[in-house]
């Protein structure tokens, strides 16, 4: 074999020795694969051509993965994709060496490399998982899929558990995913806004229901950047739990809103007519129109089951002392209309045009990128405070990573437990945490093109 010299032969033969004497991952030979690949999808009617994605196992949305609180998910996630590709499991606590970060917790997985992750769920809840490089195309191609993690006890009594996964597309005439990833009209304003909404991959979504049913609907909104105004049309019910967190109080369901990358699970009844549909709504500028359809069939009782009870509580520590908290301020800046002079990158001042011209356009605390030091260094078990100012014209879904957070409101009341959370143009708000999970972790915008383009900063707990 030509170039293969004797001391690449040594070189081999000793770090076979030394893999065979590592230890070994319980579960690693038995984990099942996730295989990221290309495959097609019937996104668009049946008068289109199906559309070439890219998924976990081929399918749009990939696999549901579902365990029990307390249980562990071991996969071995296989790269067939052409790019380099990760996996995020989003909202999960998860440990620090699996939360699916380039650079930071992990190396990319590269085309024909597999990754083990192997992780324990501390909380029930809707999760999701999705890949963490080059995002705002690999998301945007079709790769996503929910985590469910039931709950070990105290499960709501329903008729009907759903997962729907909202994405909203950016297709060409011909029904194909749109190219266009770098754009910078989309990095530099609300992100890759599509225009055809799908719910678990089915732009008609439907099904039937008896009527009088209860579900439990698991609504994950896994778009690049569209926001969803969601309201529900012959179906009654309550949000139950936000980002996987049950509310203290189940609260009656009316317009429900969520940023990229948040969930609501709310539980409803088909309340309904037999023969007729009820619907999940969603609101656009042009209107509002069905999503996801139910068609009511027979009774499935004869009157209304009693009010859910609050689902049990995740074991998310309560917030310590807020006043010797340790703090924070997030200045976020720049995007179009934004006034934004430049901002420092790699170390240098750069002018918003340089920036630019490099596909970078907003900036945190007056940097695009992360920089080599944390936004904030918390010893754990610590309480951290961090005011986060939306100093531009635009809406940013912001997600930390590893911790689930309250927002502290004017009043100093505690918000619910979130993982994402919408901010609109010109406001502050200030999130509170107990940082107890130890690793570096990462605070960013989840519209991706706004990530992408500089909207990205880390915290490390020590
Ligand atoms: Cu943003």
């Amino acid at each position: 074999m030509t170039g293969f010299t004797r001391r690449q032969f040594h070189q081999s033969v000793l770090s076979a020795a030394a893999a065979a004497a590592l230890p070994r991952v319980a579960g690693a030979e038995t984990a099942p694969l996730l295989r990221a690949r290309t495959g097609s999808a019937r996104l668009a009617p049946a008068e289109y051509p199906e559309t070439r994605i890219w998924g976990y196992d081929g399918t749009v949305p990939g696999p549901i993965l579902r365990a029990q609180q307390g249980q562990r998910i071991s996969r071995v996630f296989q790269n067939d994709l052409p790019q380099a590709s990760s996996v995020h499991w989003h909202g999960i606590r998860i440990d620090n060496a699996m939360d699916g970060v380039p650079g930071m917790t992990q190396a990319a997985v590269e085309p024909g490399a597999t990754f083990l992750y192997d992780f324990v769920l501390p909380d029930a809840g809707t999760y999701w998982y999705h890949p963490h490089n080059r995002t705002y195309e690999q998301m945007a191609r079709g790769l996503y899929g929910a985590l469910i993690v039931d709950e070990a006890t105290g499960a709501p009594e329903v008729d009907l558990d759903e997962v729907l996964l909202l994405d909203d597309w950016r297709l060409s005439d011909d029904a194909q995913i749109a190219e266009g990833f770098g754009n910078m009209r989309d990095w530099s304003h609300a992100g890759r806004i599509g225009n055809w909404i799908t719910v678990n991959g089915d732009g008609g979504w439907s099904r039937a229901v008896p009527r009088l049913a209860r579900m439990r609907l698991r609504l994950v909104n896994t778009a690049n950047a569209r926001i969803f105004t969601l309201a529900a049309r012959g179906l009654e019910g309550w949000v139950v739990a936000l980002d996987g967190m049950p509310l203290e109080a189940p609260q009656p369901l009316a317009e429900l809103t969520l940023a990229p990358a948040q969930r609501a699970d709310i539980i409803v009844d088909v309340v309904a007519g037999e023969g007729e549909e009820a619907f999940l709504v969603s609101f656009e500028r042009d209107g509002g129109y069905a999503i996801a359809a139910f068609r009511v069939t027979h009774a499935a009782r004869e009157t209304r089951m009693t009010a859910p009870d609050a689902l049990p509580p995740n074991p998310v520590p309560a917030l310590g002392p807020l006043e010797s908290a340790r703090r924070a301020d997030l200045l976020m800046e720049g995007g179009a209309m934004g006034g934004m002079a430049g901002a420092m990158m790699g170390g240098q001042m750069m002018e918003m045009r340089e920036m630019v011209a490099a596909g970078k356009v907003w900036a945190f605390n007056g940097m695009a990128d992360m920089g080599d030091t944390p936004l904030i260094e918390a010893n754990r078990g610590e309480t951290v405070r961090i005011a986060m100012t939306n100093d531009t014209r635009w809406q940013h879904g912001m997600h930390l990573h590893g911790h689930h957070f309250r927002q502290i409101g004017r009043d100093g009341a505690l918000g619910p437990l979130r993982d994402t959370l919408l901010m609109n143009r010109g406001e502050t708000a200030e999130i509170a945490f107990v940082a107890d999970n130890p690793g570096d972790w990462l605070l960013h915008c989840h519209m991706l093109e706004h990530s992408a383009g500089g909207m990205m900063t880390w915290l490390r707990v020590l």
